[in-house]
């Protein structure tokens, strides 16, 4: 039985995205429910339809439900599939940035904006332009500048956008090659959408070389995050179907990032996914595993546990069945 418990029981959540804004953690996770379509690789059962944020003084202390920010049925290009949201604040706005499908069935990153951390988020009529795929995480750096990461593979659709137009044609991932890399672009000004073009984010492995389309232990699948720590950047991800959470460290915010080793081992379930934050001068990682369900690949739940870094900036490894 895992001893870090679920942080919310009354609903089902997951994909924890986590900031500190106005002196609390707020949390902007997926809400699951089961609309009992079956399970399949590209992920039709992740059939959530709207959003809660939750706000906690303290870890471990109460965790506050502050209802529906965002709806599916207010955004007037969705089609189905709210997935993993991520929020960001500039200039006394909160903006939530999601991927949904739209009428014709491909991801799209949209933005909606608040005057509160927890909404209720007015969404943008369209999509941010040029988006595609899955999993934003917003990553502000110390000079005010905010980056977006993303992408997904297989339902996530990441592999179909490989020559740069959406092709459904695309296989599930390459056999063999260069994997294929998550996408960071910098944000506009105006936060709606992105200043440049996006790029592909090289991720190296412990030779030097872009980690490969079959190392399935550390190439990236899906759920960005990017942190800084003691000046250096870390972008972790999930191995998806090897379900770890990893990291890699880089010296700017494009990169190129070095693979360093495992956060997160398996957790009850599928893929985790996760968010790293410093609150009151300590480490944390949120994550998700699905013990509320017994099991339950597609209703989850969102967990906490400390996260600790060595002297050398490498993070000790976290169990996910702890
Ligand atoms: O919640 C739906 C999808 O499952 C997310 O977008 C992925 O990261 C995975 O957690």
């Amino acid at each position: 039985m895992a001893t870090n418990k679920p942080l919310v029981t009354h609903m089902y959540t997951a994909d924890p995205r986590v900031h500190v804004f106005e002196g609390k953690l707020y949390i902007y996770p997926s809400h699951d429910i089961d609309t009992g379509i079956s399970e399949n690789n590209d992920g039709d059962h992740f059939d959530m339809r709207d959003f809660h944020v939750f706000s906690m003084e303290e870890i471990g202390g109460e965790i506050k439900d502050h209802g529906v920010a965002l709806d599916i049925k207010d955004i007037p290009w969705a089609r189905r599939q709210l997935w993993s949201n991520d929020a960001a604040y500039k200039d006394g706005k909160y903006y939530l940035y999601f991927p949904v499908k739209d009428k014709n069935d491909i991801f799209r990153l949209g933005v909606g904006i608040s005057d509160y951390p927890y909404g209720p988020f007015k969404p943008e009529p369209e999509p941010m332009k040029n988006s595609f795929s899955i999993d934003p995480c917003v990553f502000k750096d110390d000079d005010g500048e905010h980056y977006m990461y993303w992408g997904g593979l297989w339902g996530g659709q990441l592999q179909q956008w490989s020559t740069g137009k959406y092709d459904a044609t695309v296989p599930p991932e390459p056999g063999e090659g260069r994997a294929i890399g998550p996408r960071v672009a910098r944000l506009r000004k105006d936060m709606l959408n992105f200043e440049e073009e996006s790029r592909e984010l090289v991720i190296l492995g412990p030779d030097g070389n872009p980690l490969l389309a079959p190392e399935h232990d550390k190439r990236f699948f899906e759920a960005s995050w990017m942190h800084k720590h003691n000046g250096k950047y870390y972008f972790s991800y999930s191995t998806g179907n090897t379900c770890q959470i990893v990291y890699a460290t880089g010296d700017t915010p494009y990169g190129p990032f070095t693979y360093q080793g495992v956060v997160l081992t398996p957790v009850l379930g599928w893929a985790t996914h996760h968010a790293i934050v410093e609150f009151k001068g300590k480490w944390y990682l949120f994550y998700h595993d699905s013990e509320l369900s017994g099991g339950k690949t597609h209703l989850r739940n969102i967990k906490v546990s400390n996260l600790i870094y060595r002297q050398d900036g490498s993070i000790v490894t976290i169990d996910g069945r702890h």
